[in-house]
This record gives C-alpha cells, sequence and structure tokens, in this order.
C-alpha cells in the first residue's frame, strides 16, 4: 500500500502542528500512513520584503496573493513529488497530484469525493489568505477549488486541515475499528444514529430499554430507524439524494411512512 503523500502550501505552516501533533492524524502521521510537507511560499520570494501578497488592481480592500510565489512553489513542490516517486520506485502510470485549493467559491466538499481523495497517493492543497489568490496562478495551476462550507473563515488552513483529517481516517490502518469509519454519518447517506454509555440512568434520564437487552438483531434495526428518523427530520434533502442511489431498502421505506403516518396521525 504506497503511503499518501500531501504536500501544503502555506503562509502558516505551524498551524498543521494541530493536525500532525494530536488524535488519529496525529497517530496515522506516527505511523508514516501519509506524510505531510509543508511550503512557505515566503521562502520562495525574492525581494527583500519577501512579499507574497499585493494591493487589488481596481482598488477595494484588503490584499491578493501573488502568483509568482505561489508558482514558484507548486513548481518546486512537482519537482519534489517526481524525486519521491522516483526514491519510492512507483508505477509509472501514477497520475500527477491535483492541485485543489480551498475556497467558498469551491464545490462544497462531499464524503463521496473524501472516499475518492482517500485512493490518491499524492494531493497538493493550496492555502489562500487574505482576499484570496490571484484568478490567473488559479486557472493557470490549480485543477479544483473545494470548499468546506457555506461560511467564510480567514484562511484555507483550517479548511486543509478539515480536509486532511477526513481523508485520512479512510487510510487503511488509521482507525483500530474501520466498522466505525465505515457506520459514522454520510457514509451510506444517512445521519448517524444516537449513541449511549454508561451510566444506564443518568441524572434520571434512561438509555433506550432495546440498547439493554442484547438482542443484536433488534438494536441493529432500533439504530437504523433512528438514524433514519433523525435524517427525515433534520436534514430532509440527504433522503431523497439517498433514495435516488438506491440506499434504502423496502424495510427503510416502511420505517418512513410509520413516521409520516405518526406525524400525520391527531
Ligand atoms: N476561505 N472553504 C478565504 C474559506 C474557505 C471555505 C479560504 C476564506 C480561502 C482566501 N475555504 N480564503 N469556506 O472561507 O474553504
Amino acid at each position: 500500500m504506497p503511503t499518501l503523500r500531501i504536500d501544503v502550501v502555506t503562509i502558516f505552516p505551524e498551524m498543521f502542528d494541530a493536525l500532525v501533533g494530536h488524535g488519529i492524524s496525529g497517530r496515522a502521521a506516527e505511523r508514516a500512513l501519509f506524510q505531510m510537507h509543508r511550503w512557505n511560499p515566503r521562502d520562495l520570494t525574492e525581494d527583500a520584503y519577501r512579499r507574497v501578497d499585493d494591493r487589488p488592481f481596481g482598488g477595494g480592500p484588503g490584499m491578493v496573493m501573488l502568483a509568482e510565489p505561489l508558482a514558484r512553489t507548486l513548481d518546486a513542490i512537482s519537482e519534489a513529488q517526481l524525486e519521491e516517486r522516483v526514491r519510492s520506485q512507483a508505477r509509472a502510470d501514477v497520475k500527477k497530484a491535483p492541485v485543489i485549493y480551498l475556497s467558498p467559491r469551491g464545490a462544497p466538499l462531499t464524503q463521496q469525493r473524501v472516499c475518492e481523495l482517500a485512493e490518491l497517493t499524492e494531493l497538493t492543497l493550496l492555502c489562500g489568505r487574505y482576499e484570496g489568490i490571484d484568478e490567473r496562478l488559479l486557472r493557470a495551476r490549480v485543477d479544483e477549488e473545494i470548499a468546506i462550507g457555506d461560511f467564510v473563515v480567514s484562511g484555507g488552513e483550517l479548511p486543509a486541515m478539515m480536509l486532511i483529517d477526513a481523508v485520512v481516517r479512510w487510510l487503511p490502518g488509521a482507525v483500530q475499528d474501520f466498522a466505525s469509519v465505515q457506520e459514522d454519518s454520510f457514509t451510506r447517506g444517512l445521519l448517524d444514529c444516537s449513541h449511549y454509555t454508561r451510566p444506564e440512568d443518568w441524572r434520571g434520564l434512561r438509555v433506550p430499554d432495546v440498547l439493554l437487552g442484547g438482542h443484536h438483531e433488534r438494536i441493529r434495526e432500533w439504530r437504523r430507524q433512528e438514524a433514519l428518523l433523525t435524517t427525515q427530520q433534520r436534514r430532509p434533502e440527504l433522503l431523497t439524494s439517498a433514495r435516488k442511489q438506491g440506499w434504502l431498502d423496502s424495510a427503510d421505506e416502511r420505517t418512513l411512512s410509520r413516521i409520516g403516518d405518526q406525524a400525520k396521525a391527531p
């Protein structure tokens, strides 16, 4: 299994310490299930001020990231990726790593895309700051723009870390219990069911009886119904696409019509 190589372009490389220093992504990094390389475009500037940004043409507030330091950085990354392929005797047919720019203008990230990215052997992530990056660099060098959500954050670093975290969980060996990754929310297009742990009675609030009975088939059914009900109530549009994907069976449909009947009952 070839390890995933992730190259990140960022003027704040230290932010990624949080990702490789903690939790599942930290352990996956320790075990070399993926390798992350951080590249600061400031290091590839040649002026005395090490400028990576400038004022926008046409005026207006904020600054725009310069194309040239980023192009140099991406060139250096391509070269390093090539060397690595030679060193690791990678298959001759490996495609060039896609360059992904994290941006609210991108396509919303989905679990489907996360799983696809986890199959790659190389990934280049571009993190913007300020108002964003000169459009010419994006047109010339970016393969895909991805948004982490319909809201604005101060830079692409946190969105990139979220993407990496989501991808790394899918690498074989990253999570002890792989079933739990597959069972999680969204993998089958539904929200996750509710979870309970000890004590059975917490301040007068009891755990649903079915979970205490040890009847595994009934528990499995209850969890599925719970997931369907929660999805119906909170994200009905997810249910519509799960149905289109053919992810709901006839038992699911019976559960959902029972829920509908209860909702309609006087
Ligand atoms: N930004 N999903 C603006 C985001 C963002 C998002 C990253 C802020 C890029 C220039 N990225 N910079 N939402 O809000 O990915």
